[in-house]
């Protein structure tokens, strides 16, 4: 049984590490409390991208955490993935909610509220919306300003994750922005302790959670948890 949970993102880079300490530092990301990971590679061929998601998926599997695909549909469906995750560039959000089914989870980038709106339209399940710092991590993005997330989070009635330079020291800019979640790499990824910067991350993107319902006395973004609550039922893959 998968639950759709996005409070804390991990999203994967494998650049300089051995496969063996890339996986060891995924296993320490979902120990610490990662909810949903996301297997990001720019440089493998398909055959090592479908290799790599097979070995992420056994892990996440265990963690019933489930695992989205960056970019790639044809990658996600061969390993048989919870999810996908396509950008301005990829393929449009309409083909791949057609090609992963209705049950599958597609989520897209978006920048603006114009992008956000049409990739809701399109089928888009989640939202990731950045760069809201400038990041380390190999990326062609620009920044987005808290208010275009702000207004990005009142436009679509899906779940909107913040990314882009993300870590525990400068979270304070999103409190008060009826955001599902944060989305983070480097910030797991290259600390000392991948298990202890996602346990402190998880416990402050609740902070931010909580932020927002208590400012509101209600929660802003109802159709975000009707989103997040209908995933309770339908990944049961
Ligand atoms: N999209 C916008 S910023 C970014 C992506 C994939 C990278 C975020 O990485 P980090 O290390 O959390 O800044
Ligand atoms: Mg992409």
């Amino acid at each position: 049984m998968y639950t759709f949970n996005p409070t804390l993102y991990f999203i994967t880079d494998s650049t300089g590490l051995s496969e063996e300490e890339f996986l060891y530092r995924v296993e320490c990301a979902l120990d610490g409390g990662a909810t949903l990971i996301q297997l990001r590679e720019k440089d493998r061929t398909t055959r090592e991208y479908i290799h790599l998601a097979y070995k992420v998926h056994s892990i996440a599997r265990r963690y019933n955490v489930p695992l989205i695909v960056d970019d790639r549909v044809d990658v996600a469906l061969a390993v048989g993935t919870e999810g996908v995750h396509v950008g301005q560039t990829d393929m449009p959000v309409s083909i791949a909610r057609k090609l992963m089914g209705p049950d599958r989870i597609v989520g897209a980038t978006t920048k603006t509220v114009t992008q956000a709106v049409e990739a809701y339209e399109q089928g888009a399940d989640y939202l990731g919306v950045g760069a809201i710092y400038p990041t380390t991590t190999k990326v062609k993005t620009v920044l987005t300003t808290t208010d275009t997330l702000r207004d990005i989070c009142a436009a679509v009635p899906i779940p909107v994750n913040a990314i882009g330079g993300l870590n525990k020291t400068n979270l304070d800019v999103l409190t008060g922005i009826p955001i599902a979640g944060i989305c983070v790499v480097s910030a797991i990824m290259k600390s000392d302790n991948p298990c202890k910067s996602a346990h402190d991350l998880l416990i402050l993107s609740k902070q931010l959670q909580n932020s927002f319902k208590m400012e509101n006395n209600a929660l802003i973004n109802q159709g975000m948890h009707q989103n997040v609550n209908k995933y309770l039922i339908k990944l049961i893959l």
